[in-house]
């Protein structure tokens, strides 16, 4: 069997070699001529661990091919970005465009997936028009479905076998035979449901974590105004069987949670009013990270604070900085011209202005260390060292990720995001 990969990314290029590892033909197609001219050489335009071997290892058994347009195939999916407009509704023109960019190839008795992450409706609003054009039956000549990806960058080839799956047809026919061709990779189980579904599916796991993280974030003030430190009290609380609240911080990154739940709001907005709150609450922490490094230059008596900002990626152990809060903290502080640098071990080439590629650099004179990502290698770190190169010796710790105890028996002043003990 054929299968033709629609959009070569994050998730098209892992879910492309998975199937071409488990005998498929596959043919990846992206519109961008960079990617596919790197491609062809095998070579990466994105970091993931173990994608390089993946990939070597497929096109040298001849199983994967690319190009700039579709061809024929049994199976075609769509994996374009669906991204959020500054109305904060979804841009569908890549999931129409990858659309439009199959009819040509579409024939009697084809498979169509999308696992794009959209708002419900998608497949039988935006998709199926557009596939109308192809002159087919779409319920008799061809099968469609939405197969939403649930993986974590970092762990992509981990999770692609290893999760659960969603698959939602738009009949009974449709999410079977869909079932059928991911159940060549995929260890976990395969839920059927329909697209629309499916749709809603994918839309709220992302919009529970941004729910609960804006929850925790909000225990993050409370505490600090009432005397408790609100790790300990969120993991203590975490002991109980049926209570799972997730962790503070300096705001939500990535291009899923912190995009996914307007998908939610846009569709019903006078219903959706723990949602629009919670993304908000979560949009607010850079400001109020910021306020807080103001607050602590204040209270040590910084007149001009140097700042070193470790983290630009928008998680742990990723080079990915895509809508990565440490960025809008970035703008916060320049509006409020507070002087600082910013590094990050995972991003070695240059990309935001102030950024340093040493932590020497980063700390040389500064006064207030900001820990905005937890990357494991922060712990590492020898604050003895890097208390030498600074003026002042504070570290705020937004992430909770760095061990307060080696800071303090090294001279620094540690404080955490929502802990009023420190
Ligand atoms: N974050 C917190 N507190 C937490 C957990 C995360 O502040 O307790 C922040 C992170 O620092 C980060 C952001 O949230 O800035 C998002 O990170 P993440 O690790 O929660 O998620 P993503 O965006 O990398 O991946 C999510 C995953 N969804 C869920 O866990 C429900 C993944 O499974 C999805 O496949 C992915 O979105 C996607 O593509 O939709």
């Amino acid at each position: 069997e054929k299968i033709c990969v629609i959009g070569l990314g994050y998730i098209g290029l892992p879910t492309s070699i998975m199937f071409a590892k488990h005998g498929f033909q596959v043919h990846g197609m992206d519109v961008n001529e960079t990617v596919i001219d790197k491609l062809q050489k095998q070579q990466l335009h994105i970091e993931e661990p173990g994608l390089q071997e993946a990939l070597d290892e497929v096109v040298a058994a001849g199983k994967l091919t690319f190009s700039t347009a579709p061809i024929e195939a049994d199976v075609f999916i769509i994996a374009v970005p669906s991204p959020i407009t500054k109305e904060k509704t979804a841009n569908l023109d890549y999931v129409r465009a990858g659309t439009e960019s199959i009819v040509p190839f579409v024939k009697n008795g084809n498979l169509v997936i999308l696992e794009s992450t959209v708002p419900p409706r998608t497949v039988e609003d935006v998709m199926m028009p557009v596939l109308e054009k192809t002159g087919l039956d779409l319920h008799e000549d061809i099968y469609i479905a939405h197969s939403p990806e649930r993986v974590i960058p970092g762990k992509i080839f981990q999770e692609l076998e290893e999760n659960d799956r969603i698959v939602g047809g738009i009949n009974q026919k449709s999410s079977e035979l869909t079932r059928k061709l991911y159940k060549s990779f995929v260890k976990g189980e395969i839920h059927l449901t329909d697209a629309t579904t499916a749709e809603m599916v994918k839309v709220i796991e992302n919009t529970y974590r941004d729910v609960n993280i804006a929850f925790a974030n909000e225990l993050a003030k409370i505490s600090e105004k009432i005397g408790v430190n609100a790790w300990e009290a969120i993991k203590l609380a975490n002991y109980h069987p049926r209570v799972n609240i997730h962790q503070p911080g300096p705001g939500v990154g990535g291009h899923c949670i912190a995009v996914d739940p307007w998908f939610l709001a846009e569709l019903q907005p006078t219903i959706a009013n723990m949602i629009t709150l919670a993304r908000n609450t979560n949009d607010d922490m850079p400001a109020y990270t910021v306020d807080r490094i103001a607050a602590i230059a204040e209270e040590h008596n910084l007149i001009r604070p140097k700042v070193a900002l470790l983290g630009l990626s928008f998680k742990g152990n990723v080079d990915d900085m895509r809508e990565s809060p440490s960025l809008t903290i970035m703008e916060h502080l320049n509006k409020k011209k507070i002087d600082y640098n910013v590094f990050d071990p995972y991003i070695k080439d240059i990309r935001v202005p102030n950024q340093v590629l040493t932590l020497d650099e980063v700390t040389k004179d500064a006064d207030i260390i900001v820990i905005l990502t937890d990357h494991k290698v922060f712990k590492t770190y020898e604050p003895s060292d890097i208390k030498q190169n600074m003026r002042a010796n504070i570290v705020f710790d937004t992430k909770n990720c760095i061990g307060e105890q080696a800071w303090r028996e090294a001279g620094f002043d540690y404080i955490r995001l929502g802990d009023a003990k420190n």
